[in-house]
């Protein structure tokens, strides 16, 4: 796609004025829809990764992997070349994007383990509960990580599941607990497992050996994918993953099929949601691990194994907008895609992701991956497609957070006011929309149980912590821990090169004191943790 200039977008925005600019390719709503459908209140369909990079899609300039879909998206809306997730693993943005505020605040919300107790308060505000209030029908499906069940006793697998997604606003689940790697691999529709035989209950543990089925650490005879790091309890399908567990047997998901059961209740919600608004976060699995592609997409790139999971997600991107077209919702219709944290080449498999990675740059050249805080761990693609033809094929550099999202669809949907419970969440809605390029003031970026970073304009201030320079368990990921404070020019040195940090010191005292002051209303230490 080609970058334009800001002239490009005054032009669109006067051309959109004048001729009430319409995406020319969708098909026309029915009758039908155009009565029921609410234009004020726009669809809001939300395709969240996970930890893929800021250079993995061609739209952000990948050249090794064509993404021709998710560039589509580019081409009729705005991509943001300066968008952050909160933080540089899954839970902690996934927290911030559905509350609102910094997931240091929280406890516990750094990587959820797969019995976690839901790390959401469900009494607090959150993004599906404000849109539930504006009158939208809301639905997770995929990938969730944020914890099930009440403190204390973690999920009844057995029983009702709750509190869960549906505690915090969501009208209807359909997700994966934890991650694709992490027991139990099953699907939870609202409180129940899928396909769960009575007679065959299900067991989990986090802490030890439950059961007989063989693991990756006593039978790695028995697996197809071995792991490269961790991931040696249980096998499934023959993947080893982290945790223990054994019975369910018939509610075992299919690895294969992940994105096409994903797509299929996505489907079945918007279908059943056309007489009102809707908003559907559509949670990928692609592109973590373990990267097992569909057999339509085995083979496919020329990465081996994460450029075929790339493939795929694109595919789910394609089936999603053609979905959209084809029920004539699509001019009535956000679309939103984005990830939760940079990307990772081996996260714990040998899948050849790292042999076979050949010129293609996963973080677009930014210092650091997953885990980080250097802008490889949470620096992400945000691509936002408004049914108006808003900002239509532009660039916006403002600097975005997606923690945002929660004011700024209140705004949207004409929700006034948002509790003061909600933090961090600030109304830039004029931003997603590209009516102005002034973002954010500033950020904090939350590294894996490391340093947090502040960014303010150019600059990034990354406190000092003590821990280990590498992510120890081998991904060959820089952490950013470093005695000294760091301080980087992220204008004229992206890539995070050259601490400034002994050549400016007044600034550095500032943003210290700007963290500092941001941590008084509330900060969990656990992040000052060592790695080791
Ligand atoms: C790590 C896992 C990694 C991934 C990550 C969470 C090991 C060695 N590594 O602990 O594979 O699951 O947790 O990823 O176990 S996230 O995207 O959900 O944050
Ligand atoms: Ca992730």
């Amino acid at each position: 796609m080609t970058f334009r200039i800001r002239n490009y977008i005054l032009l669109s925005a006067l051309i959109a004025l004048t001729l009430g600019c319409k995406d020319k390719t969708s098909e026309p709503p029915s009758e039908d829809q155009k009565t029921t459908q609410n234009t004020t209140k726009p669809n809001i369909v939300f395709i969240y990764t996970d930890d893929l990079g800021y250079g993995d899609i061609s739209a952000y300039g990948a050249t090794e992997i064509s993404t021709p879909a998710i560039d589509a998206l580019a081409d009729e809306g705005i991509l943001f070349n300066n968008a952050y997730a909160t933080a540089a693993t899954c839970t902690p943005s996934r927290y911030s994007l559905l509350t609102g505020d910094y997931a240091w605040r929280k406890k516990g919300t750094g990587v959820a383990a797969g019995d976690e107790a839901l790390l959401i308060d469900p009494d607090r505000t959150t993004l599906p509960k404000v849109l539930h209030s504006a009158g939208y029908k809301t639905a997770i499906v995929g990938k969730w990580h944020l914890g099930l069940g009440s403190d204390g006793s973690g999920p009844d697998w057995n029983g009702k599941i709750t509190p869960g997604p549906l505690e915090v606003g969501f009208d209807y689940s359909f997700i994966i607990p934890a991650t694709g790697d992490r027991v139990p691999s099953v699907f939870v529709e609202n409180h129940h497992i899928v396909n769960l035989d009575p007679d065959d209950p299900i067991s989990v543990n986090y802490k030890e050996k439950i059961g007989d089925w063989p693991t990756g650490k006593e039978n790695p005879e028995l697996l197809t994918l071995k792991p490269s790091q961790g991931h040696n309890h249980t096998i499934i399908n023959g993947v080893s993953r982290i945790g223990y567990m054994t019975g369910g047997k018939a509610a075992l998901w299919d690895d294969e099929t992940i994105p096409m059961e994903l797509l299929d209740k996505s489907k079945k919600f918007i279908e059943a949601s056309k007489d009102q608004p809707f908003f559907l976060l559509l949670s990928t699995h692609d592109v973590h691990v373990p990267r097992i592609a569909n057999k339509m997409f085995q083979g496919k790139s020329s990465m081996g194994a994460r450029g075929d999971v790339i493939l795929q997600l694109d595919w789910t991107v394609d089936q999603i907008v053609k979905l959209l077209k084809d029920k004539g919702l699509y001019d009535n219709t956000i679309v939103i895609f984005s990830s939760d944290n940079g990307p990772v080449v081996d996260d714990g498999y040998q899948d050849r992701a790292k042999e076979l990675l050949g010129n293609h740059k996963p973080t677009g050249g930014l210092r650091g991956g997953k885990y980080s805080a250097y802008d490889g761990g949470s620096k992400i693609p945000l691509i936002i497609r408004w049914p108006d033809g808003e900002g239509e094929g532009t660039v916006s550099h403002a600097l975005v957070s997606q923690v945002d999202f929660l004011s700024s669809f209140a705004a949207l949907t004409g929700v006034d006011e948002v509790k003061e419970d909600v933090m961090d969440s600030q109304n830039r809605l004029d931003v997603f929309k590209g009516h102005t390029q002034d973002g954010r003031t500033s950020i904090v970026q939350e590294s894996f149980k490391g340093p947090l970073s502040y960014v303010e304009g150019e600059w990034k201030y990354i406190e000092p912590l003590d821990g280990p320079a590498q992510v120890p368990w081998g991904t060959e990921i820089e952490t950013g821990f470093q005695l000294k404070p760091q301080l980087y020019n992220l204008k004229k040195d992206p890539n995070e090169t050259k601490n400034l940090a002994a050549e400016y010191p007044d600034r550095v005292s500032e943003y210290k004191q700007k963290l500092d002051e941001l941590k008084k209303d509330g900060f969990t230490n656990e992040h000052e943790v060592n790695l080791n």
